[in-house]
């Protein structure tokens, strides 16, 4: 719901042209984007700097938001340590099959923890650009929103004091679980949800990684993932039941299970480790439409989920920072709307098409365990054409890369 103006007995307003509300990758690269053109902006964040720098989550980047991040000088740790991957490995039926999309389309896709990506970002606005970003923060409102001079309040950690941000632009990067969503009136846009029934155990093992690549695992018990995160640490996710109780999987389960869902003829043995984050997502994704309310825009996670069964989210939060920010920095240096007027529909065609790309790989990777054996025998059937029909193989790889040249 939207709140009416902070009442003005409260702390004397500040001015600031863009207000960021969150400091995950969508939020800080509009930040960065905005500083970089000297346009002043103000980050919201409710989580400390420590925290949000060690968030485990994604790990998987596209090449065109690496390109996109280098063009606004944003990637140079990347590019140094991120690894470049070239294909990926399926198992099914007990056999290995591996698939090489850089032979297919000439791209690569790059595993960089988003950890580690959000503290390059931090780093670079706070410290090297001169941002200002108040961490944090409670209680946070949008008011005004219909005006060109729309509001956010805050209250301040440590004193209590409520704080009032007058500006002109208000970016939504507050992610799933943020405010900003919820300050469009009912009726003002459409949520589209959809839920996949399914939930993932979302496993980071003590671990070096067991394959030079990512690993899927499509088996009668379910779904097995691994992504390689650093030489240490290897994302593992197993199919379960939604809401299933991460206290249901100890150690030797988990492992078994694994080793089950990702065995195939001459697979090396995996690497076990202890489990230092395990936790349960239920799979759903949704989309806000328009994404845009007066003066609020929403970015990333804020305006659309896509659940990690494709590792689009992040890459998605990238693409809409690049458009949002560029077209923020267009608006106050040129007097061009274009983008900004355009932005909504920019973004929600790449959305669209990465959510289509996820129920098509949920139909692979989770339908040989939904008990249905059709779904089961169709579900094979679509993952063997990727090794039987090179055009098949080539419009998967483009989905899979994001690397598809029009959205
Ligand atoms: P974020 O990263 O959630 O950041 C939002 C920030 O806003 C803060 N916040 C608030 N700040 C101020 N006021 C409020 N009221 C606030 N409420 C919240 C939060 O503390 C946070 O700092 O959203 P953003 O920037 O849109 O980025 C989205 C991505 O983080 C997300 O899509 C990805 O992590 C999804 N994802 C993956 N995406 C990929 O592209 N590749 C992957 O390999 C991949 N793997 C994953 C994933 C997500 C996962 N989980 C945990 C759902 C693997 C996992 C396990």
């Amino acid at each position: 719901m939207t709140h009416p103006s902070p009442h003005p007995n409260s702390a004397p307003e500040a001015r600031s042209t863009v207000v960021v509300v969150g400091a995950g990758p969508a939020g800080l690269t509009v930040g960065n984007i905005l500083r970089a053109a000297a346009v002043d902006c103000v980050v919201l964040e409710t989580e400390s700097r420590q925290f949000i720098e060690t968030r485990p989550r994604a790990g998987v980047i596209e090449e065109w938001a690496v390109r996109g991040l280098e063009r606004r000088g944003l990637a140079e740790n990347l590019l140094a340590r991120a690894q470049a991957h070239s294909l990926c490995e399926f198992r099914f039926a007990g056999e290995r099959f591996r698939f090489d999309y850089h032979e297919l389309t000439d791209h690569h896709h790059y595993v960089y923890p988003q950890p580690l990506l959000v503290t390059d970002l931090v780093r670079e606005y706070a410290d090297v650009r001169g941002g200002d970003i108040r961490f944090g923060v409670r209680d946070v409102t949008l008011h005004d929103l219909e005006s060109d001079r729309p509001a956010v309040s805050y209250t301040e950690p440590g004193t209590g004091e409520r704080h009032v941000l007058r500006c002109e632009f208000v970016a939504g990067c507050d992610g799933a679980r943020g405010v900003t969503r919820d300050a469009i009136p009912e009726g003002r846009a459409r949520v589209s949800r959809r839920d996949y029934g399914v939930g993932w155990l979302a496993l980071l093992a003590e671990a070096p990684p067991s394959s030079d690549c990512v690993l899927f695992g499509v088996h009668p018990n379910g779904f097995a993932g691994h992504m390689a995160r650093s030489p240490e640490v290897t994302r593992y996710y197993l199919q379960c039941p939604p809401g299933d109780d991460p206290q249901n999987w100890p150690h030797d389960r988990v492992w078994a299970e694994l080793r089950a869902r990702l065995g195939a003829t001459d697979a090396p043995p995996l690497h076990e480790g202890r489990l230092i984050e395990k936790r349960v997502l239920d799979m759903h994704d949704y989309v806000v439409e328009p994404l845009v309310f007066g003066r609020l825009l929403l970015a990333g996670d804020a305006g659309h989920l896509t659940a990690p069964i494709a590792a689009k989210g992040m890459n998605l939060a990238l693409h809409d920072a690049f458009l949002l920010g560029d077209a923020l920095v267009a608006h106050v240096t040129k007097g061009d709307d274009s983008g900004l007027d355009g932005y909504s529909h920019a973004s929600l065609r790449r959305v669209w098409d990465y959510q289509e790309f996820s129920q098509f790989l949920s139909g692979i990777y989770h339908g040989t365990a939904s008990g249905d054996p059709f779904r089961a025998g169709t579900s094979l059937a679509r993952l063997r054409r990727l090794f039987t029909s090179r055009a098949a193989a080539t419009a998967f790889a483009e989905q899979y890369l994001g690397s598809a040249a029009a959205f």
